[in-house]
């Protein structure tokens, strides 16, 4: 690898001095060249997410809301009254809603998330819309050590909520780092867990290469996003959205390809990429119904209901911590 210090490009303190702006400088030097799927999610891969969910071939999101609106009674009762419910990645908070419809007056809502004033606006909101909740954001990296303030007197089960195949998105080691994690800070209770389900992969890949291009922009969205923010100089029509399923390893793999060889100059470096290599930007694994209640089990938990819905897309677990 050719490495120069006499390139133009950004300064290098607006990468050294973003979490971004290191690990992206680590994903260019390291082979093979991968990224956290975290750093889609500034407000313009946010709204691309959102379109995400919107499309008619992503069908995770509009299944597992249909699986919590047909079950919500049941998880109410599970739950029992004056519940406490804490959201790992809680986003704008709006699955919740569903929970917290169903539930019988819940006492205390955690969400935890990464975005501070993201949270605080979404918390606003809440707070207007559900009197006598408690709405608490934590503002934390949950894959991080935890730490959670104790129960309020008087509250019920403390209830950790984790949708949309969130999951998915780490190792399978980390995953079981996670759920180890939750189920500490919810013994006594439980986790309410979304885990998308192998599948036919014609419907996994129609998931992740959706016509209108959405998925595809989500992806580039990285590196403008390192465009704005470190002043990195990548060409985003020199880069193709690569989505396709492993399934020796059960998991959708996205990468941005190059198209060409090209140089990327980054933090008073430059980096080649030949034509056809990839930064591997994301995995979503898919799990049978099995294989995530043996790995909840391996974590410290006793699991109960699973739901799928009928054509058995995407499952829904109730974990007892
Ligand atoms: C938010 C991680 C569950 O893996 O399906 C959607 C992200 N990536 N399309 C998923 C995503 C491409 C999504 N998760």
């Amino acid at each position: 690898l050719k490495r120069a210090t006499d390139t133009h490009g950004p300064a290098p303190s607006a990468v050294q001095g973003s979490e971004f702006g290191r690990d992206l400088v680590q994903a260019l030097v390291q082979r093979p060249r991968a990224i956290s799927p975290k750093y889609f999610y500034d407000a313009e891969g946010s709204r691309l997410f959102d379109r995400i969910c919107e499309l008619p071939e992503y069908y995770p999101t509009r299944t597992e809301v249909a699986i919590l609106r047909e079950r919500a009674g049941e998880i109410a009762a599970l739950a029992g009254p004056r519940a406490e419910i804490v959201e790992f990645g809680a986003g704008s908070c709006t699955k919740v809603r569903l929970l917290l419809d169903a539930l019988e007056r819940p006492a205390r809502y955690l969400p935890i998330d990464i975005s501070a004033e993201h949270l605080a606006a979404a918390a606003a909101v809440l707070r207007r819309d559900y009197a006598g909740l408690e709405v608490h954001p934590v503002a934390a990296d949950y894959t991080q050590r935890l730490l959670l303030p104790a129960a309020t007197p008087g509250a019920g089960r403390r209830v950790g909520f984790f949708p949309g195949s969130t999951l998915g998105n780490f190792s399978p080691e980390e995953a079981l780092q996670f759920l180890r994690m939750a189920a500490r800070v919810l013994r006594g209770g439980a986790l309410l867990l979304g885990a998308d389900l192998v599948k036919d992969p014609a419907l996994l890949h129609a998931a992740y290469n959706d016509a209108q291009g959405v998925t595809a922009a989500f992806n580039l969205n990285l590196l403008a996003r390192a465009n704005r923010e470190l002043g990195a100089d990548f060409a985003l029509d020199q880069f193709a959205h690569a989505a396709f399923y492993n399934a020796p390893l059960q998991r959708i793999e996205m990468h941005l390809v190059s198209r060409r060889a090209q140089r990327i100059a980054l933090g008073g470096e430059c980096h080649e990429m030949a034509e056809g290599e990839t930064l591997h930007t994301e995995n979503s694994h898919k799990f049978t119904v099995e294989g995530l209640r043996a790995l909840a089990v391996k974590a410290g938990f006793r699991p109960g209901a699973a739901w799928a819905d009928a054509r058995r897309l995407f499952s829904v677990h109730w974990l007892h911590a």
